[in-house]
């Protein structure tokens, strides 16, 4: 497919897991992929890495601009510079403890620059004379409260900022479908996962630290609510559900889970059988990690995604599980290669002077091989 044919996407969050997997998704269907990024003092783009190309080599079917869910006027500028067929806002401060902490900004973030986003597109759309398409990343989080199994019929009950941000946002693109006759369509998607997920979120967060106990890198691992239960899926999978809804011949509304759910304990158990690891020995609560108000079950009837769509999960719970325990074993021998090397790694296991959920395991990594390689020089 020419460039001028090729159909172009514009993916908001594309340096965070459902980015990047969404991004190789569209290059492999033929996309010309832009995504906005934020501007930070180290790189945030270790992601996208593997599919980074330099402009300066030809054609490329990845372009990556600056840009920010705060800064409207940027938003409305790169939209009608880059005129998408496609838009994916998957934007967000996408952790619930951390919106308790910070609640203005994560409302300011997922709800008002939802509506910054969908402002810009919406005049873009009516103006340009196109019929783009808009995606917009909710969550089962709004489903909160109320009892599984949970489908596009269930009441909204939040229980968190991040909720209760993501539920306006999934309000204002349905109002902007009904208003203007917009393709405006909201995935109400349920937690995934892989070996790409942020690390203080509990699935990575407990794959990290086993392969890291596993290998003799870290003692404890302190976690929270082991009771919560959660319809865990693959991000892949779900990456394909969102392209899917923007395929279909009308907007709409579409939960994604698998249908299965697991407690936290659950997740940890075949983690640790994975690992060959004796949770019992090295696990302990810590207070911190639990939320103050918390959302117990979550379980997602998928029916309309699959009758509608054709949509269907792929990777089963034990896969997922599995191939995040192994990716993280790989991770932690590295570390320990580096640690015999005679590197020093910062402590771990929630005894940081910092909240668990600001650590990023991974970054510290990459800093200690980029400090390895210059001295290699
Ligand atoms: P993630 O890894 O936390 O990625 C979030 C992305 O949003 C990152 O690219 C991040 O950029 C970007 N971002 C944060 N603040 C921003 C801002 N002010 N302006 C522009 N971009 C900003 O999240 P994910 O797991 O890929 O999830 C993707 C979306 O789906 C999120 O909206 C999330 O809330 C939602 N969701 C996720 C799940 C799940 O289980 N994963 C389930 C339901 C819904 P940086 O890299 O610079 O931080
Ligand atoms: O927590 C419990 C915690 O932080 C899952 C986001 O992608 O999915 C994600 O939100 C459960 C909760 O994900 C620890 O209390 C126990 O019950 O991995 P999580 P989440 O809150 O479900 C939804 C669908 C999104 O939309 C969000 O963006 O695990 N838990 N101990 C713990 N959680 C964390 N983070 N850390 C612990 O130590």
């Amino acid at each position: 497919m020419s460039e001028a044919t090729a159909k172009k996407a514009l993916i908001c969050g594309i340096t965070g897991q459902d980015g990047s997997y969404l991004t190789e998704l569209l290059i492999r269907k033929g996309y010309q992929v832009h995504g906005i990024i934020r501007r930070t003092s180290t790189f945030n783009t270790e992601r996208l890495d593997h599919m980074y190309m330099d402009p300066h080599e030809g054609r490329v079917p990845l372009h990556l601009h600056f840009g920010d869910l705060a800064n409207a006027a940027r938003l409305r500028h790169l939209i009608q510079q880059i005129q998408p067929d496609e838009i994916y806002n998957l934007g967000a401060q996408s952790h619930v403890r951390v919106s308790f902490d910070q609640a203005e900004y994560t409302a300011d973030v997922v709800a008002t620059g939802a509506l910054r986003l969908l402002e810009a597109f919406r005049d873009y759309a009516l103006q340009s004379g196109k019929k783009p398409r808009y995606y917009q990343a909710g969550s089962s989080e709004m489903f909160g409260a109320s009892a599984p199994p949970q489908n596009e019929e269930t009441p909204f009950y939040p229980r968190s900022p991040y909720a209760v941000a993501k539920l306006a946002a999934h309000w204002y693109g349905v109002n902007q479908r009904e208003a203007y006759g917009l393709f405006v369509s909201n995935g109400i998607m349920f937690n995934h996962e892989s070996p790409r997920r942020g690390e203080t979120f509990v699935t990575r967060k407990i794959t990290r630290a086993l392969g890291r106990i596993k290998l003799g890198l870290q003692e404890k691992l302190y976690l929270g609510n082991l009771d919560a239960r959660r319809d865990w899926g693959h991000a892949s999978d779900y990456v394909r559900a969102m392209w899917m809804i923007l395929q279909h011949d009308t907007p709409g509304d579409f939960v994604v889970a698998t249908g299965s759910s697991h407690s936290v304990r659950e997740f940890l158990e075949l983690a640790a059988h994975y690992a060959g690891v004796d949770w019992k020995s090295c696990v302990e609560q810590d207070v911190r990690y639990l939320r103050p108000t918390e959302v117990d079950s979550l379980k997602g009837d998928y029916s309309k995604a699959r009758r509608v769509l054709g949509w269907e999960p792929e990777i089963s719970f034990e896969e997922l599980v599995r191939t995040m325990v192994e990716h993280d074993l790989e991770l932690a021998q590295q570390e320990l290669t580096l640690v015999r090397a005679g590197h020093h790694i910062a402590p771990r296991g929630g005894r940081m002077p910092r909240s668990e959920e600001h650590t990023s395991e991974l970054q510290s990594l990459a800093y200690l091989v980029c400090r390895l390689l210059l001295e290699k020089k």
